[in-house]
């Protein structure tokens, strides 16, 4: 390859590559794996950079449905299919009025790795619509997903394309897909994941994505040499199914998590957040995190709005370990620079690319443990291919065995991690470790199945 560095850019021209956040998530992989690239030709060869960077299929429709007052509402869906040299495509749907194109293909072309380092047989992809739940009905959530799903259902099947949730789809979105996808097609099978538990789902499918972040970082901690979580302060932000369990986790540790944060505010409980009105408040009432105030003094509400252009309350908050379980690019250089000033002595990712790419370098230099987002929060993708695992075996795990077969992925994943950094001359960095070893396994797949 004559300039690896005008590669990347010819990359980022192509059509597919469009997007800032597909275009950062890209950059930061094609960075990492240079040493590969350059010391076996194949690779070129095969041309897999330009195969790995653009979509399989991008699928695109629209989704007519009726609201509570019989007005007639449109969104757009979509599904990116990605890669699926490993295993069927496999990813979440994301329903938020911010999704695009270009934040799906960010999301997919991540998962593909995601996937990989879990050693398990799954593609990437994503999917999702411009739709938002926030303020709709039960029923008007139901006729959206009845009418997404008259759409997406010619694309999927449990060994083609296997959908689960993200921001805005859990169990109830779930279940409303799935009901339609039984009565279009007159099949019951496994073509979806994070099914509630009674007609199909895995037990700790919600727990996954939370605890297996916890569990990585313990892990990462021990390979560190750090001392672990207990006793630990954390900050963790979002306030949804990846921050809520992964505050479950920390407190089963003996951690103290004292913060929490929505799209409108953050909430700092130096006591440890109270995670059952949390569980109350954002699970079954679907409420601002403003309310938490109303029953506990101790607490603050620093609303979004009063914090500094390019920082955010949650990362000022003294800590061990940070955990940012929200969305993308939700912690920045500021933060960053914040957070190394206060000490801090781990970051994991919860959610897909929440650091910036400035804030992932200020704490590669400040020799932080980071975890990215592709190796820590793959439990969640982990636990939907276990269910896919039951669901085509008509069998039912226990808690307790899924719960180990978690750990033992998430411990796989950190060490394997940890060594490929190593053999490749970058010890201690995770982010280069997770790029080098999920784009291995994907492109090798790749070159043996041919063009
Ligand atoms: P949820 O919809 O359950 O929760 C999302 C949380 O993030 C909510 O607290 C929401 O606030 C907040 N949030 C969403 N968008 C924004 C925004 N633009 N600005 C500020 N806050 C925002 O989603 P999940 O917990 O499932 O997902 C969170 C992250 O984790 C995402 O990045 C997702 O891709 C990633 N992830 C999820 C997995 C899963 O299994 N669910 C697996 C792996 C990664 P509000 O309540 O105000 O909307
Ligand atoms: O980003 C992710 O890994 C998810 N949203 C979960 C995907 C899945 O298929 O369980």
């Amino acid at each position: 390859m004559k300039n690896y560095k005008d590669e990347i850019k010819k990359l980022k021209n192509l059509n597919c590559a469009e997007d800032d956040v597909f275009f950062q998530a890209m950059e930061e992989v094609l960075l990492s794996i240079e040493p590969l690239i350059s010391s076996d030709k194949k690779y070129e060869k095969y041309a897999i950079l330009e195969r790995l960077t653009c979509p399989d299929r991008v699928i695109k429709f629209q989704v007519t449905w009726l609201n509570d007052k019989n007005e007639v509402k449109v969104n757009t869906g979509y599904r990116v299919q990605f890669n699926n040299a490993l295993g069927p495509y496999k990813g979440g749907l994301r329903f938020h009025p911010t999704v695009n194109e270009g934040i799906l293909k960010f999301l997919g072309f991540e998962q593909i790795l995601k996937n990989s380092l879990t050693g398990l047989p799954i593609g990437g992809a994503k999917g999702g619509s411009d739709f938002n739940p926030k303020g709709k009905s039960d029923f008007e959530v139901m006729k959206f997903c009845s009418a997404f799903m008259t759409e997406l259902h010619k694309y999927i099947g449990p060994r083609i394309d296997v959908p689960a949730g993200d921001i805005g789809v859990g169990g109830r979105e779930i279940g409303f897909l799935f009901g339609e996808y039984k009565k279009i097609t007159s099949t019951y099978e496994g073509v979806l994941t994070g099914k509630p538990f009674v007609f199909g789902g895995s037990l700790m499918r919600p727990e996954a994505t939370g605890y297996g972040v916890i569990y990585f970082t313990e892990t990462m901690l021990a390979t560190e040499q750090k001392e672990d979580l207990k006793g630990k302060i954390c900050t963790v932000s979002g306030a949804g199914n990846v921050a809520l369990h992964a505050i479950e986790k920390l407190f089963h540790l003996g951690a103290i998590p004292v913060t929490c944060t929505d799209s409108k505010g953050t909430i700092y409980d130096p006591r440890g957040v109270d995670i059952a009105l949390l569980k109350e408040l954002k699970l079954e009432r679907r409420a601002s995190l403003e309310e938490y105030t109303k029953t506990h003094e101790s607490a603050t509400y620093i609303p979004t709005s009063e914090y500094p252009e390019g920082g955010h309350a949650v990362w000022a908050i003294e800590c061990y370990a940070a955990f940012p379980c929200a969305t993308q690019n939700e912690l920045t250089e500021l933060d960053a620079k914040t957070l190394i000033k206060n000490g801090v002595i781990a970051v994991a990712e919860g959610a897909n690319m929440p650091s910036t790419t400035e804030a992932i370098n200020a704490f590669l230099k400040a020799k932080i443990c980071f975890a990215p987002a592709k190796a820590a929060n793959a439990g969640g993708v982990a636990v939907s291919e276990f269910e896919m695992s039951q669901n085509a075996a008509m069998q039912k795990w226990t808690f307790e065995k899924v719960d180990e077969k978690l750990k033992q992925t998430m411990q796989q994943i950190c060490k394997r991690v940890s060594l490929t950094a190593k053999d490749y001359g970058v010890e201690g960095n995770y982010v280069d470790g997770a790029n080098i070893a999920g784009f291995k396994k994907v492109a090798d797949a790749m070159i043996a199945e041919g063009i």
